[in-house]
Order: structure tokens, then sequence, then C-alpha cells
């Protein structure tokens, strides 16, 4: 590659986002394959332009978090994001300096995006995404090797980056005693909690007076029926 074409390159790709589509796969990229650039005509300390994700090319893409309208295709799916909200989720795309962990790290699909306006980001799934936008891949208990030895994974909701399984929600407690759950709230005992009776956040209603075993219970019956309230252990 002659020093020009190099130099159209790495201005395009700031600019333009490359200098025409050699192999035709759309990509915002600059396209290599046989018209790519060779790293041992590049000055000293000087590193090759990165490549897209589409068919043609010979360079590993590395997906990283796409910024949207930079006209450089991060997440390696060919062509630079546009911004807005592409996906309809209700977050929108990352744009250049913004907080990454509190935009849309993927515009394309719906199933990833951060915690937003006290609503939780989307669950943590082990899919080799990271599908709540805070720079981890799967780090929820459920994909973690190291909440593997609990008895119930529910004890905890995430790993810590060294690996060591924790309750995010409880600060140095690190997973929740046997017979607790990870709640939003901290460790709790959904067996015997009102608010989280049988499950985080699932609070007895009216037609109850205690939670036995996970259950609302009125006294020593079952919840009143809705049109009752639960008073001094009778439905009234
Ligand atoms: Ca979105
Ligand atoms: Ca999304
Ligand atoms: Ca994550
Ligand atoms: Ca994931």
């Amino acid at each position: 590659m002659t020093t020009t074409r190099w130099l159209c390159v790495a201005v395009m790709v700031a600019v333009l986002g490359g200098c025409g589509d050699d192999d035709d796969d759309g990509g915002a990229r600059p396209d290599s394959g046989s018209s790519g650039v060779d790293a041992s005509t590049l000055p000293d300390g000087a590193t090759p332009p990165p490549t897209d994700g589409g068919g043609g090319t010979t360079d590993a893409c590395v997906p990283m978090i796409e910024i949207c309208g930079d006209r450089i295709d991060q997440n390696c799916n060919g062509r630079d994001q546009a911004c807005g909200d592409n996906d309809g989720d209700g977050i929108e795309a990352c744009r250049a300096g913004d907080d990454l962990t509190r935009c849309d790290c993927d515009d394309s699909r719906a199933d990833v995006y951060p915690p937003f306006n006290g609503l939780p980001g989307a669950p943590e799934l082990c899919d080799g995404v990271d599908n709540d936008c805070n720079g981890r891949i799967d780090e929820s208990a459920e994909c973690c090797d190291g909440c593997a030895s609990l008895d119930n994974r529910r004890r905890a909701d995430w790993c810590n980056l060294d690996g060591v399984c924790d309750c995010s929600t409880a600060p140095g407690v690190g997973p929740c005693p046997a017979g607790q759950t990870c709640c939003a709230v901290g460790c709790v005992d959904t067996q015997t909690s009102f608010d989280h009776c049988g499950a985080c956040n699932t609070r007895c209603t009216t037609g109850a007076d205690r939670c036995v075993g996970g259950d609302c219970r009125c006294g020593a019956n079952a919840a009143c029926d809705f049109v009752y309230t639960c008073s001094s252990g009778s439905c009234n």
C-alpha cells in the first residue's frame, strides 16, 4: 500500500467511514481482504485500522460497545449504528462521550439495555452478551461458576470482578446466608417476610397479616378473599 492510500484510509475512517466498500459488505469500517492494510508498510508504532465483521474480510473484528453516529462499526455488525432508539427498548443508543453504562450498549437488540429511571436493566443471561450494559458479560449468579457451590443461587445475584459469588445489595455479606434470598433490599427470608413473601417484591395484601412458609396467611388460615381484610387473624 502506498503512503497516499494509507492516509486515505486513516482520514476517511475518521471522517467518512472508509474509502469505498471494496468487498460490497456495507461495512462502515474500512474493508480489508485483498485491499487491506499491510502492517509491514505502516510507520513505526502505527497499527492498522480496525475492520468490519462483514463477509469478505480476513481480519477478526473484536466486538465493542457501539457508538452511534461516529461512522465506525464497533460491534462488528457491518454498519455504524444510527442514533436514537433503533430497537425500541426505550433506551437511546450510546453516543460518543456518553457514560456507556447508562445508554443502550446494543441498540440493535431489545433484550440488551441498562437500568434506567429506577427500572432494572435487562436480565443478565448466560449468552455471552452484556445484557444489562454494565460492562460485564454473564456476571449474574446463574452464569457465575463462583456461585455453583451454593444450595440456591438466589442467595446471590452476581460474581465480583474476582469471580467471588456475592449479593450486590448486601455489601460485605457475600452470598446471603442459607435460607435467605438476595433481593433489591438485601438478604431476605422469603419464607417469613410480609413484603417479600415467597419471592422478592411479592408483598402480601390486606387479606393477610403474616407470611408463613412463603405463603400469605391470615392468622392460622389462608389469606382472605380480596373483598375481606385480615384483622387480628380473622377475615372481616
Ligand atoms: Ca434502544
Ligand atoms: Ca438495546
Ligand atoms: Ca452485564
Ligand atoms: Ca449475558
